[in-house]
């Protein structure tokens, strides 16, 4: 026996003006289980969303993720309880060879229908439009001119990509460029990420930073690290052979264990910076062969290639 999908909570009255309220029921079994599962949604589960809450960006996610939950979770058991509720109610008794009653629409429940789902599709796109804007490009990056700068000072990292390597420049230290991201906490952090070769993706993950790194391009991310831990860099863009190699870690340090550091590696690398093209928001690869042999005649580098050298892991 054939029945119309009621799409809200409103009584239907499927097996006629006599028949008992399928709506009202369905309704009745569908309301607990959908609160239910937004409360274990937003109570329980949200602390455990990826990518966490190690930065602002990390955290506009996980709230992003929740609130998508939180409205799909109820459509999701409406169709199940709806489902359930067909298997058990209307299916064919033994025996029972006729034809269902012909349907010929419904006027309330078309209506209601289009409302429902208007509202929410509606509801999503402005939430999706002020979380993008309100969190500085939700970790994605804004381009070469941000509509949205966070205020206050900003501490700049540049994120250089290659074949098979990010490298990371200082330009409020002098300019030093080096393998190991290290970053305070507490403050804003403005990367500046650009490609000198084919396209990548700055991927940080406890940081919820992924950016694409494309040549010539300069695209810039905004995040404020909220506490110090271990950073997971993975590039996000098939980028060629060895892609799947793209890969190192970064840490957050609270800000004294930053500064430390920052001052020892522009001494450190003093002589290399002096070797490095000025520090510009895009860069030109054909200056790096160059770059490269210039280095290895410096002795700073054994071998061309690679125009920077080789350092030791920053360990926390
Ligand atoms: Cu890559």
């Amino acid at each position: 026996m054939a029945a119309e999908a009621p799409p809200t909570a409103e009584p239907q009255h499927a097996a006629g003006p006599s028949g008992p309220n399928h709506g009202l029921r369905i309704f009745l079994i569908w309301l607990p289980l959908a609160i239910a599962a937004d409360l274990i949604i937003w109570l329980v589960w949200r602390p455990h969303l990826p990518p966490g809450a190690m930065s602002t960006t990390a955290s506009n996610q996980q709230f992003d993720i929740a609130v998508l939950a939180v409205v799909a979770a109820p459509i999701m058991l409406f169709v199940l309880v709806y489902f359930g509720y067909s298997l058990v109610v209307w299916r064919a008794r033994e025996g029972d060879e006729e034809d269902g009653p012909a349907l010929h629409g419904n006027t309330r429940i078309q209506a209601t229908w289009i409302t429902v789902t208007s509202v929410i599709v509606l509801a999503l796109f402005v939430f999706g439009t002020v979380e993008l804007y309100s969190s500085n490009g939700a970790g994605a990056g804004q381009g070469a001119s941000p509509i949205q700068v966070p205020g206050g000072p900003k501490l700049q990292v540049q994120v250089i990509a290659q074949q098979w390597r990010f490298t990371y420049r200082y330009p409020q230290y002098g300019g030093f460029e080096t393998t190991d991201l290290v970053l305070p906490t507490g403050t804003w952090v403005q990367f500046n990420v650009t490609s000198i070769d084919v396209i990548h993706s700055f991927w940080a993950y406890q940081l919820g930073v992924k950016a694409d790194a494309n040549p010539g391009v300069n695209n810039v991310a905004f995040t404020k690290i909220n506490h110090t831990g271990q950073i997971t860099v993975r590039c996000a863009e098939l980028c060629g052979l060895w892609h799947g190699a793209m890969f190192d870690y970064g840490v957050a340090l609270p800000p004294a264990g930053f500064q430390a550091w920052a001052r020892v590696t522009e001494r450190k690398l003093a002589t290399v910076t002096a070797a490095l093209p000025p520090y510009s928001l895009t860069y030109d690869p054909t200056t790096i062969a160059q770059m490269s042999k210039a280095m290895v005649a410096a002795g700073l580098t054994g071998a061309p290639g690679l125009y920077y050298p080789p350092q030791d892991v920053y360990q926390p």
